[in-house]
């Protein structure tokens, strides 16, 4: 028994994982349908001891299908995702479509849950709901807990990026090109148009007029749309680095209440979804390594911020896998809110 669902994008890196974590979750389903484009259909995927043939994605292909998980890029989610909703289902969203429409919720399920209690699922009718940003959402599991005890005004990050979230063809690439270059080859650059591997670069997202990146930008407004606090101060940094699946950050934040690093500590062990990782005797802190193929976002170098009066700021030092909490897995969890 349970929902019909639908994973739009199946063969892509986060298709794949929303594979993985359907049944890391035992998430319960009556049916399921692999959809992809034209190229990728007519492919066999062995799912949970069952063969399924990917279907050409269309907008027929929703008909009586409860919760579609979407993962295909924007311009797909924009063709298809009122498609689904006009056929009763509820859509749950990957691309940075519908983020800030304000019709649409814009969830972090420990973050924001009330955003989507008037949705569910199987009821006939459709809705849509945003996954957030990758770097938004593992930069809030940690900010969030914080949050909420003394209210930040103001929040400064730099990320530190893996290849995953610009896809699969992306980590292939990463991969190819550390080869290339020990090797003595020129490295292949398609992706990112220059060299990876032993390198890092500005986000590669497009540069918008006031000199942030369109990554960058999503930081700012997703955060005031999550927290709904329009007030929030925001600025962010993002930076591609040569990791393959998990995001790491760098997080200042400025309250408006003092915070102690202990407190901090304490509220951060006690957060669901995240676990602390801060060894300061043997140099041990997060590392994108250790947190891939993981669920919890790891949380460390946490720390008064000296340059702020009376236990105002701190810093920390954040991980994340990028495929699973940024993007598969938090959307499951989303999922499973509407059933
Ligand atoms: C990255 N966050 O790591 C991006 C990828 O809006 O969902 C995902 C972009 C998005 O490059």
């Amino acid at each position: 028994d349970g929902p019909s669902i639908a994973v739009v994008g199946v063969t892509g890196a986060v298709g794949q994982e929303f594979l993985s974590v359907l049944s890391d979750r035992d998430f319960p389903y009556r049916s399921i349908k692999m959809l992809a484009s034209q190229r990728s259909a007519g492919r066999r995927i062995n799912f949970e001891d069952r063969d399924y043939v990917v279907e050409e994605l269309t907008a027929d292909s929703f008909d009586g299908v409860d919760i579609a998980l979407f993962s295909a890029g924007g311009s797909i989610s924009k063709k298809f995702g009122p498609a689904a909703v006009d056929r009763g289902t509820v859509v749950v969203d990957n691309s940075s479509a519908f983020r800030m429409d304000e019709k649409v919720p814009l969830v972090i399920p420990e973050v924001n849950p009330e955003a989507m209690q008037h949705i569910k699922a199987g009821t006939g009718k459709g809705a849509l709901i945003a996954n957030p940003n990758c770097s938004t959402i593992i930069c809030l599991m940690a900010a969030t807990p914080l949050h909420r005890r003394a209210k930040v005004l103001r929040m400064v990050v730099s990320t530190y990026q893996a290849a995953s979230g610009a896809g699969a063809a992306a980590m292939e690439e990463l991969e190819l090109q550390t080869r290339e270059v020990l090797e003595g080859k020129p490295p292949t650059c398609k992706i990112f148009n220059r060299q990876y591997a032993f390198n890092l670069f500005s986000h590669n997202a497009s540069v918008l007029s006031n000199g942030y990146n369109e990554e960058e930008m999503k930081m700012v407004k997703e955060t005031r749309k999550i927290w709904n606090d329009k007030d929030v101060k925001v600025t962010a940094t993002c930076i591609r680095v040569p990791v393959m699946r998990a995001h790491a950050e760098s997080v200042n934040l400025q309250f408006e209440n003092p915070l102690d690093e202990d407190t901090a500590r304490d509220i951060l062990k006690n957060a669901p979804g995240v676990v602390v990782i801060d060894d300061r005797e043997s140099n041990h802190f997060p590392t994108p390594l250790e947190v891939s193929n993981k669920d919890d976002v790891a949380v460390g170098r946490i720390r008064q911020d000296l340059s702020q009066d009376g236990n105002q700021g701190l810093d920390i030092f954040v991980c994340g896998d990028q495929i699973r909490k940024g993007a598969a897995l938090n959307a499951i969890q989303i999922a499973e809110m509407l059933l």
